[in-house]
């Protein structure tokens, strides 16, 4: 017996219907148990890489090149910080703590992007990050922006509104260091070399091997297949790498002018299983950064505690 099966017959059929006329789904909408498990997993995934996500440019905040990078970049870093909170926010209404999701993740019971296990070497890599993550990023959250849960979509909309910022401040690093010294034109060549097996890995497996990918797109939670996704993203960036004179570290990369697609060459996933599998070059070192910084942070969430339960009764003093 399928899960969805388990679930009121009626119900699941006014739930679908809604999905069929392209309604969203709200918090105190009747969902099946499946769908809100699902977005549960998919959203605090999603939260978590983003509060992840800031420790490799956070590596750079010190050693930016100008006055002006490091005050782009400590704001991009903040957006993640702020992006973690609204999903951490959004994953609440289904009623989950944030509390318990960030146990999860400090377990290791929870995944978060195999893209923020790789390390930030150079200052082309900040550069390339902005691009190329960000760019993976804003594919795959204008195509979440239509997801079928209303408190996701919502948040999506502003993300990806601070995303194609943190997109244009990336592109523009690489465009200035490829137009810079032949050392800089290196230097961003390299990152690039680096950064761009794992950008497309961060679309998730190949649709064959995708486990999650059928029941979420029937409950359009996704609109588009992982495949689809990465197809547009490599569409979208090679023109981008050519028009600043930067290529792809891919031999069978072509154009077809048929399907107007950029082909490209098969992915090495044996590398994303060991990355997704706790394997990669810096999973221990973020995990082992996320519980210091959960540590370190005891006492403010002991003392906010206290503070709220000190109003709370100041509050119930005045009523009485
Ligand atoms: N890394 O069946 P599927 C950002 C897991 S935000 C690690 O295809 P699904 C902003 C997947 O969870 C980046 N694990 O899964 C930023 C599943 O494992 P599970 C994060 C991955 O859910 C920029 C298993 O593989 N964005 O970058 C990955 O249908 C710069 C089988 O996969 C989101 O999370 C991966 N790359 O599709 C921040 C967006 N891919 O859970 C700072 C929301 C797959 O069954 C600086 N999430 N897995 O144990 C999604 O769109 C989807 O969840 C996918 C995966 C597309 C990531």
């Amino acid at each position: 017996m399928t899960v969805a099966a388990a679930e009121d017959p009626v119900k699941l059929a006014e739930f679908e219907a809604r999905l069929e006329r392209g309604e969203t789904i709200e918090p105190k909408d009747w969902m099946p148990e499946k769908y809100r498990k699902q977005l549960v997993r998919m959203m605090s995934q999603h939260a978590h890489s983003e509060v992840v996500g800031m420790l490799p440019e956070g590596n750079w905040i010190t050693r930016a090149p100008s006055l002006r990078r490091k005050m782009v970049l400590l704001a991009k870093v903040q957006d993640e910080g702020g992006h973690g909170l609204y999903i951490y926010c959004g994953t609440e209404t289904l009623g989950v703590g944030r509390e318990e999701l960030i146990e999860q993740l400090l377990t290791g019971k929870a995944k978060y992007s195999s893209i923020f296990n790789y390390p930030t070497l150079t200052w082309a890599d900040i550069g390339v990050i902005g691009w190329l993550v960000d760019g993976a990023a804003i594919v795959n959250q204008t195509m979440l922006a239509k997801t079928s849960y209303g408190p996701y979509a919502r948040a999506m909309i502003r993300i990806c509104k601070e995303e194609n910022f943190h997109k244009r401040q990336g592109y523009e690093i690489c465009t200035v260091m490829a137009k810079g010294t032949p050392a800089q034109r290196a230097m961003v060549q390299d990152a690039v070399n680096r950064w761009w097996w794992p950008s497309l890995m961060m679309f998730g497996p190949s649709d064959a091997t995708s486990p999650n990918s059928a029941e979420l797109m029937r409950w359009r939670v996704k609109r588009e297949t992982n495949d689809a996704l990465r197809q547009r993203f490599v569409n979208l960036t090679i023109p981008q790498a050519q028009a600043i004179g930067l290529s792809v570290p891919d031999p069978d990369l072509r154009y077809n002018a048929e399907t107007e697609n950029w082909e490209f060459g098969p992915i090495d996933w044996s590398e994303f299983q060991a990355v997704i599998a706790g394997n990669g070059p810096c999973n221990r070192e973020r995990m082992a950064a996320r519980r210091k910084a959960h540590a370190d942070g005891a006492w403010v969430r002991e003392a906010a505690e206290v503070h709220a339960e000190k109003q709370a009764a100041r509050a119930r003093e005045h009523a009485a």
